[in-house]
Formats: C-alpha cells, structure tokens, sequence
C-alpha cells in the first residue's frame, strides 16, 4: 500500500509581471512548509471561471491561505483609510468564492496573515484597517521592517482551543501585519491574543478551519517549533481526505 500524501492546495494571489500580465503569485516557503509536514503542495490558480472552482475544491484534501495585500474594506462596509495598504476587489472575490466551495464540502483549512483576515471578513467580521492609526492600545510593533524568520512577541493562548493543544498557554511568534481583526465573523472564536489585545489567531466553531495572524512558514526556516501547527492540519486532512473517499 503506497502512503497517501494529502493534497494541499496553496490559493493564489495575483500580481502583475515584468511583462504587464496577471501572474499566479505564492512563496515557496508556503508550499515547503506543507511538503515538510508530509503533504503534496499544488497551487490553486486565480481564474474567472467561477463555475470551475467547486471541481478544483474536489480535487485537493486541504487548504491553505497565505499572506498577501490587504482586503478591500468595502466588503466590510467601510472607506478606505489613509493607512490602508494595497487591495485588489477582483482577488478578495475569488479568494471569497474558494472559501465559499470549501466550506460547502468541510474540507480542512488553514490560513495565515491576510488568510486569518479575508476569511474574517468573509464571514462577516471587521479589520482594523491599520493598527497603529486604529488601534491606540496596540502597544507591540505588530508590522517588523524586516521579514521575521524568528519571533517578535509572545500571544497567550485560549484554554480549550486546538492551538491550546499543540503549543499550551503562550507561545512565540514573528510579527509582520498592520491590520488585524476588529469584530470577529461568523461561527469563529479567538483563539489567542498578543499581550497587548491584538487579535492573533481563530479557529471556525464546526468545520476544520485554523487562522493565524503570524507567519509560521517563515519560522520554520529558523526551527520547528511551527510544524505541529502544519501536521496537525495534514493530518485532518488525511482523517478528512479517507472519510469523503
Ligand atoms: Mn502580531
């Protein structure tokens, strides 16, 4: 019997290249991150072709949502702020419509950075558009100038949540966001929080869904202390990926 590696498929983002055309865009260090934890990476491409999104859903095992530019705050109902970074309606869309085929089939997600944001503000929740014009309590420099391959601030963990599980009370993460959550969606719980009440991770109330404000790809090229947070997520979908078979 071969070893059945669950597909992950990493949902794009889009950029234009050097040639002016629209490019699928992820880190590497997303797709070994998965290959790390013992899952087969593959990109689910940006298309327009809405219809075809529930058949490539139905192909892969699980999901994973990556950082990325900020979410357009029309979705949420309010004006673009000064602060705000560099948003893209047509990706917020698509990125939207994917959720929307996994949710429908329960299959496993998990999401980083602009990931624990889109799919925040896909369920109904807020952003703060940027913390440090919005949020004069965040007293942590949540936005480091560099990328973060090490850990920036601690976040105290909820009791009961599957981040509680692997990691315990607190923990230490990297810290590369301006904008974090402001009222929490649809059927998510806060799962941690950085000392100074900045929003850091949620888990979804029923379905398979973990949502981390921090970059645990990034901290794995430093050690392994974030690769329980990817084989747990490898392994729901391999538990996933038998039921649905
Ligand atoms: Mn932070």
């Amino acid at each position: 019997m071969t070893l059945m590696k669950p597909l992950i498929a990493v949902v794009s983002h889009t950029e234009i290249n050097r040639f002016g055309i629209m490019a699928n865009n992820i880190s590497v260090t997303y797709t070994e991150a998965v290959e790390e934890a013992g899952g087969l990476a593959m990109i689910l491409p940006f298309t327009q072709h809405r219809e075809l999104i529930p058949l490539l859903v139905e192909k892969a095992d699980g999901f994973l949502f990556t950082g990325g530019m900020d979410v357009d705050p029309a979705f949420y109902g309010e004006k673009r702020i000064s602060g705000l970074g560099q948003v893209d309606l047509e990706l917020d869309r698509f990125q939207m419509v994917v959720l929307q085929a996994i949710m429908t089939c329960r299959k496993p997600v998990l999401a980083i950075c602009r990931g624990i944001q889109l799919i925040n503000v896909a369920l109904g929740g807020s952003l703060f558009q940027d913390i440090s014009s919005q949020f004069s309590n965040a007293a942590l420099k949540h936005m480091q100038d560099e990328l973060s391959y090490g850990v920036d601030h601690e976040v105290i963990i909820e009791p009961g949540s599957r981040l509680f599980d692997l990691f315990g009370p607190q923990i230490m993460v990297n810290s590369r966001h301006h904008q974090s959550i402001k009222t929490i969606g649809r059927d998510l719980i806060i799962t941690a929080r950085a000392p100074d009440g900045v929003i850091e991770a949620a888990q979804h109330k029923t379905l398979p869904m973990d949502l981390v404000q921090w970059h645990p790809e990034l901290m794995l090229r430093q050690n392994n202390d974030m690769l329980c947070l990817f084989e747990s997520f490898i392994n729901r979908c391999k538990i996933v990926s038998k039921s649905i078979r």
